[in-house]
């Protein structure tokens, strides 16, 4: 564009100087088992999601399958999905919670 590569005309693409690091979806699955209100807690717990918002990401995966809950850098996810995943197993509930790069 212009004639910035002398007269060849090819486009060059500006360089970022400071790159972003890759960041993580965190998901919820659904399952047959796992208490409606336990997720709620859950959303509220760990994701700071307030209690009409996490009603409603609940029925997301409720009815989707899955959703993704949040979007972290890949430390702060791997925290999260441990959280989730020891308090649902400390509740002996199935709950499914993954991390996977956006
Ligand atoms: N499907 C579960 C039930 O009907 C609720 C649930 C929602 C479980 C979201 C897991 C994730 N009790």
């Amino acid at each position: 564009i212009g004639d910035q590569n002398g007269d060849t005309a090819l486009a060059t693409k500006p360089k970022s100087k400071t790159a972003r690091p890759p960041m993580y979806k965190v998901m919820l699955l659904n399952d047959d088992y796992t208490p409606m209100e336990f997720v709620v807690h859950v959303l509220e717990r760990f994701f700071g999601i307030g209690h009409s918002g996490a009603i409603e990401l609940m029925l997301t995966v409720h009815k989707k399958g899955l959703a993704v809950v949040g979007v972290f850098s890949h430390e702060i996810a791997e925290t999260k999905v441990m959280q989730v995943m020891e308090c649902a197993r400390q509740h002996e509930h199935p709950l499914q919670c993954t991390m996977e790069k956006e």
